[in-house]
């Protein structure tokens, strides 16, 4: 299955048009990491979703291959303020992930290797809006940009879309993940400009 979505940029929108407030558009793909960059080895590669009944549900790099897989193409918009368009990934809609799993939960805390984690509504997953991508511009994701595979939520700011992806968490409550505890919004629409706690 190969398809190309436009996402929320929607195609045939001016460049001026697809700039959310107080962003600039950059050709550059900055590389922004907490710390230093993971070796992840797809041989032991896993990701995983825990339900909040503690369910765990598992895939393998060969399974999660295996799955159907997406083009999708999108305009991506980092907190610091640049946003560069039409980025092309490769990968798998978390909606085939959750087809998976019972669960009523409301959050999903996503978690990378090295610590990071980042919260969101489990909702903002589904529908065709986030997706694990293990490809950029038609290449393997290199190490720096999250490979073997990251999520890409290119509806939020970046930082949600978490590097080296080994999991989700669901839960009923909201829990902040590693910058929505250190004061950036607990959202994060950029459209909107939830930078930080107060916007
Ligand atoms: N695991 C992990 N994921 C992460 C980060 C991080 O530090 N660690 N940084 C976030 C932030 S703030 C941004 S802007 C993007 C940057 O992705 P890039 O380095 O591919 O541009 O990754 C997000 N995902
Ligand atoms: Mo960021």
């Amino acid at each position: 299955m190969t398809s190309f979505s436009p996402g929320f940029q929607g195609r045939g929108r001016r460049p001026a048009d697809r700039l959310p407030p107080g962003q600039y558009p950059t050709e550059q793909f900055p590389v922004l990491s907490a710390g230093p960059t993971p070796k992840v080895p797809t041989a032991t590669w896993e990701f995983t979703v825990t339900t909040e009944r503690g369910a765990t549900h598992r895939w393998s790099w060969e399974q999660m291959m295996a799955l159907p897989q997406e083009d999708t193409v999108h305009d991506i918009h980092c907190v610091t303020r640049w946003t560069k368009f039409d980025t092309h990934w490769r990968g798998v809609p978390l909606d085939v992930f959750l087809a998976e799993v019972d669960t009523s939960a409301d959050f999903a805390v996503v978690a990378g290797h090295g610590g990071y984690t980042t919260n969101l509504p489990l909702q903002d997953l589904r529908d065709g809006r986030a997706w694990l991508v293990h490809s950029y511009d038609g290449y393997p994701l290199s190490p720096e940009h999250g490979g073997p595979a990251r999520l890409l939520v290119p509806h939020l700011y970046f930082w949600k879309s978490a590097k080296w992806v080994r999991g989700l968490r669901l839960t009923h409550e909201d829990e902040p993940g590693f910058w929505e505890g250190a004061g950036y919004h607990d959202y994060g629409d950029p459209w909107r400009e939830q930078r930080t706690w107060g916007d």
